[in-house]
């Protein structure tokens, strides 16, 4: 066999291949559909059942490994997970917490046997559970009730004096509302609680993080598109005041090399979420 015939006969070889692959009962990421059935809309434990079919509407015997993200449209809420490799007649069951009331995205990732990947969304509105502690629902409802997006504000702050440091107000021409915030979990459900102040004690560093506690911009006042710069200012019960600026950002990958010192203290880190305004006009069932 010559050269050519061989890379003609290869060539042949690799078309049957891929035309055997294709015979699999595997539809191309475009044919699939998923279908969502949520067993609980409150916070708490839900199962959630999602239905993977071809485009005829077949349900697919074996798809594969499915993994979900749980985004909350609250900054700084935590994202909630779940996977499963194991579906019943193309319908996989996974336990799910919904861990605070509000508008949910969720994202479904299915990959198939082959290795195909197909996505989708599902936007699913949460409700506060009426009953429950009195406090947590009174907190949530303040929550719920804002209009416009918020957004939250992050920062590391270190105290390099020998005495205690009270921050205890923050101002910014963004917002019509600020407040220190701390991300409660109890039993798995996540609330938000006001603070009165951040307490930086002497030569110590206090991190506000996603998931713990944070600044809440609320009443937008102007959109903070990511890239932007947020201008906030905080001050202590000493009358001193922090004028600082907040790099606006999906995400902080790594530390920023942005620290500032002001008076006692050392700002590091400074970053906030991006946010819109917003008019409040989805419908989305705010009193006010
Ligand atoms: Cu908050």
């Amino acid at each position: 066999m010559t050269t050519t015939a061989f890379r003609l006969f290869a060539g042949i070889a690799l078309l049957l291949t891929a035309a055997a692959c294709r015979q699999q009962q595997l539809p191309s990421a475009a044919d699939i559909e998923m279908a969502l059935t949520v067993s609980d809309r409150r916070v708490g434990d839900s199962t959630l059942l999602l239905a993977v079919t071809d485009a005829a509407g077949k349900p697919i015997a074996e798809p594969g490994a499915l993994s979900l993200r749980g985004d909350m449209d609250h900054a700084g809420m935590v994202p909630v997970f779940a996977e499963s490799n194991t579906a019943r007649d193309g319908v996989f069951a996974l336990p799910f917490t919904w861990t605070m009331g509000g508008s949910w995205t969720l994202e479904a990732t299915l990959t198939l046997p082959d290795g195909t990947i197909a996505r989708q969304h599902f936007d699913i509105e949460i409700l506060t559970e009426a009953s429950g502690d009195g406090m947590g629902a009174m907190q949530h409802d303040a929550h719920d009730a804002m209009g416009g997006e918020s957004s939250a504000v992050y920062l590391r702050i270190h105290n390099a004096s020998a005495e205690d440091i009270n921050i205890v107000a923050a101002e910014s021409a963004a917002a019509a509302r600020i407040a220190f915030h701390q991300t409660v979990i109890e039993d798995d459900i996540a609330r938000m609680e006001a603070l009165a102040g951040l307490r930086i004690p002497a030569g110590e560093t206090v991190e506000l993080a996603p998931g713990g506690t944070h600044i809440m911009l609320m009443d937008l006042r102007r959109d903070l598109p990511p890239q932007s710069m947020l201008p906030l200012q905080l001050s202590c019960d000493k009358g001193e005041t922090y004028p600082l600026e907040f790099a606006v950002m999906n995400q902080r990958l790594g530390a920023l090399d942005d620290a500032v010192t002001i008076g006692e203290l050392v700002f590091s880190n400074r970053w906030a979420r991006p946010a819109s305004a917003g008019m409040a006009d989805d419908g989305a069932a705010h009193s006010h």
